[in-house]
């Protein structure tokens, strides 16, 4: 596909995706002889060289959208109907000399009659390292709120969580991926790379080739598990049962890594206790996995010279997400796989900026450089490095979800959303509806009228990603420089000069003058230096000429850490922690009255909410809408006809959704992909339970009934 950008080519003419985590390299080349550019592989970043998937190949396509927001729009106030959703056509448009005063009056009004803290804000993951600090700098320093949180709440936090607690450091990765080839045994749990991170696929084949042993721990039967020697069909929510199985075996077996485990870490007791009743055969009643099944994967993960564990959203986003999480850390530590080469552990991170977007403050309880808001040391630093007085730096906030309810609540009035679609991508969405439509000021900055726009009373353009220079950092803790390609169209206005004039606008602009996103890049270092995540040692210079620079890299002559906990890890005993998990229930088990499980997740061809993707022909194409998944087990149990729908009804809602039937899938769950609003949301029937320490929601897994529809009469009704 070629396409005529609105607007010029600066003098670069490399970038990298939008979308996911791998931050594949491209290029943007003339299309035939004109003025028509098209989307090419880079042939040099080292990650994915000459390789984009299909949603790469089209990232064009939402750039010179129709649809883009080319100047600041402001809701015309007569015509918010009563359910709080407005027509478009109630957009007025303004130019940011209105649009910037106008809304800092009404944060200023908005504070002064209810306090700083009825004043929120909440980012996304697919902005730069620059923007999502500076964002976090904005919610403290110039709105004073202790509320700011983002979407990756929603994606990664119970893998952080638990790499903070296993490891004592939260980067996704341990290793790079160059490390997969020299893998012999792969363990894939809950990630379903070749839709989610395709161009990570080779490196799994490559494995293979070599002779690793893949195996597969999901639900379904997914593109992923197609190439898996080993596919372990679980009903979502037992992964801890399983893991305790394999943990279990190793233990009693002997064949764990004593060495390893009494020189590196400690809690094996506790987790030794915890497995003791989980023998082969139990998890077979519990789960129905065969007790041979376990055993081989026990032994062969053990028994591999090396081994990588990875697990993604699967299992994380449960309400047990941070201890599924650790109990597959448990089986890496344990083995000893972690810390040499063909070994390690990754949490595969999902947005573009995923991993930086939880480094630098755009977090509740977090200060730039992984630092904790409530550490008084951290507080002290950043003061200093902001020129402020750490007592005036607010306490921590909360989750995103638990924002969104603030503004039911009422406590909180007002909202600046940067990059996120919340009314899309929130559980139990009916109430992120009900709550944005009580807000007194909604400000959301984005490409498109989004599903959460409907509610803004403020909607501004920002620059798509081929539009604003910033740095992001991949899902191996790579940390890279994304020029700009192509000039802003309209007034369309970089994230980060729109934060810094509303600081202005604010009357705090004297701690938001930066004239290039390298200066906020020069502050970002001083700010993370001795933090956890430390990018000090890291310039814009650097990143030009190296490809990337991993962190941790505290000196300019450090070469980076690609490989991490080599010889310690990052507690202060430099032991990594062995957990014994017990596996809950889900906050919503099955029963009469709702006997099937509904999992939700992604497809190949869309992103997330859908904003971009679903204005992307080709990629609308493959998939218009949402089609749930169901075993033929369920299907004939529910007198699914040829051509028939089916009605999912949860305890929050009761949706109507075309039907694939497949094999595939374990008989009593359901799965539908998220990437639709309205009617088509899936988010509307997901439980909001959160995990008691990430706060991240139970998106995997919520108790449904299922009917047959005839098309005719689906009626898609929400009850
Ligand atoms: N095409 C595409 N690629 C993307 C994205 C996208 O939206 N579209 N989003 C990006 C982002 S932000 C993210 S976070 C990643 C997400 O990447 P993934 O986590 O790989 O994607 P999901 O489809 O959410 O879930 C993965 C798998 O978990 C399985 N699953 C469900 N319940 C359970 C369970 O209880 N246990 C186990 N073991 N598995 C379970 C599902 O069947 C699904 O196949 O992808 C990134 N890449
Ligand atoms: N049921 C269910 N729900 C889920 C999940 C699931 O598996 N199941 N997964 C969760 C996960 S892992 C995630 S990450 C979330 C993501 O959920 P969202 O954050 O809602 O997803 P996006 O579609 O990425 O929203 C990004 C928005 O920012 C805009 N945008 C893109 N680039 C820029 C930029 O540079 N600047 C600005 N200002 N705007 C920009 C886009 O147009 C888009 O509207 O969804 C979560 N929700
Ligand atoms: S794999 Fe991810 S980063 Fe690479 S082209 Fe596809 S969506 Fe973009
Ligand atoms: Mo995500």
């Amino acid at each position: 596909m070629s396409i005529q950008p609105a607007a010029p080519m600066m003098e670069h003419n490399t970038s990298h995706c939008c979308f996911c985590s791998m931050q594949c390299g491209l290029v943007l080349a003339p299309a035939g002889g004109g003025p028509e550019l098209t989307i090419r592989p880079s042939p040099s970043f080292p990650v994915a060289t000459n390789r984009l998937c299909q949603k790469g190949l089209n990232a064009l396509d939402h750039v010179v959208h129709e649809e883009r927001i080319m100047t600041p729009l402001r809701r015309q106030e007569t015509a918010v109907t009563a359910d709080g959703d407005h027509a478009s056509s109630a957009w007025q448009r303004t130019g940011w000399d209105e649009a910037l005063p106008a809304i800092a009056g009404r944060l200023r009004d908005i504070q002064r009659r209810y306090g700083n803290d009825a004043v929120s804000v909440y980012g996304g993951g697919s902005l730069t390292n620059e923007v999502c600090y500076l964002l976090g700098k904005f919610a403290r320093v110039a709105l004073k709120t202790r509320y700011i949180d983002y979407n990756g709440r929603y994606c990664m936090s119970s893998a952080a969580a638990a790499a903070n607690q296993s490891f004592g450091l939260d980067r996704g990765m341990t290793m790079p991926l160059s490390e997969i080839r020299n893998a012999k045994y792969i363990l894939l749990a809950g990630t379903n790379i070749a839709e989610c991170q395709p161009t990570m696929m080779p490196y799994l084949l490559e494995a293979k080739k070599n002779g690793a042993i893949l195996v597969t721990i999901d639900p379904r039967n997914t593109l992923t598990s197609k190439s898996a020697d080993i596919h372990v069909r679980l009903q979502p929510g037992f992964d801890s049962v399983f893991v305790n199985g394999l943990l279990h075996v190793i233990i009693h077996e002997q064949l764990y890594d004593h060495t390893f485990v009494n020189e590196r870490t400690s809690g094996f007791a506790e987790l030794a206790a915890a497995v003791e009743s989980f023998t082969p055969a139990k998890v077979e009643e519990w789960t129905g996995i065969l007790e041979s099944v376990t055993r081989t994967v026990a032994r062969g993960f053990a028994k591999a010279e090396t081994g990588i564990v990875l697990t993604a959203r699967g299992l994380e986003q449960q309400s047990n997400g941070v201890e599924n999480t650790k109990n597959y850390i448990n089986l890496a530590l344990l083995t000893g796989k972690i810390g040499r080469p063909g070994c390690g552990y990754g949490a595969v991170t999902g947005q573009a900026n995923g991993q930086g977007g939880r480094e630098h403050g755009q977090k509740a309880d977090q200060l730039p450089g992984y630092r904790s808001i409530e550490d008084p040391a951290a507080r002290e630093h950043i003061g200093h490095v902001w020129g402020i007085d750490p007592a005036e730096l607010p306490g921590k906030g909360v989750s995103a979800y638990e924002m969104l309810q603030k503004i039911d609540e009422g406590e909180i009035k007002a909202m600046i959303v940067v990059g996120s679609n919340p009314v899309v991508s929130s559980p139990n969405s009916r109430m992120v509806d009900r709550a944005l439509g009580k807000l007194e000021l909604l400000v959301v900055v984005d490409l498109f009228e989004t599903e959460t726009a409907r509610y803004a009373h403020w909607l501004l353009p920002g620059a798509s990603f081929l539009e604003a220079e910033g740095t992001l950092t991949n899902l191996e803790g790579r940390v890279f420089h994304r020029p700009r390609a192509l000039e802003p169209p309209g007034e369309c206005k970089p994230d980060y000069r729109l934060i810094c004039e509303l600081a202005e606008q604010l009357g705090r602009g004297a701690y938001f003058q930066y004239a290039t996103a390298e200066l906020i890049f020069e502050e970002m270092r001083c700010a993370t230096a001795g933090g956890k995540a430390d990018y000090s040692g890291i310039t814009y210079r650097r990143l030009k000429e190296e490809q990337g620079v991993f962190w941790p890299c505290p000196d300019e002559r450090h070469p980076g850490s690609p490989m991490l906990f080599a010889d310690r890890f990052a507690h202060p005993d430099g032991r990594a922690r062995l957990f014994g998990i017990r596996p809950s229930m889900p906050a919503e088990p099955i029963d009469d009255e709702y006997p099937y499980i509904l999992t939700t997740g992604r497809v190949g061809s869309h992103y997330l909410s859908g904003a971009q993707t679903r204005r992307t022909t080709a990629l609308l194409k493959k998939a218009p809408v949402p089609v749930a998944e169901l075993h033929p087990w369920l299907a004939k149990r529910i007198g699914l006809g040829v051509g028939d729908h089916i009605r999912i009804t949860s305890r929050r809602a009761s949706l109507v959704f075309a039907v694939k039937v497949t094999e595939g899938i374990q008989p009593r769950t359901v799965f539908v992909p998220f990437h639709w609003g309205g009617e088509l949301s899936v988010n509307r029937l997901t439980i909001d339970a959160l995990d008691p320490v990430s706060r991240m929601p139970e998106f995997k897994l919520c108790a449904v009934r299922i009917e047959a529809v005839k098309p005719e009469t689906n009626g898609m009704q929400v009850t």
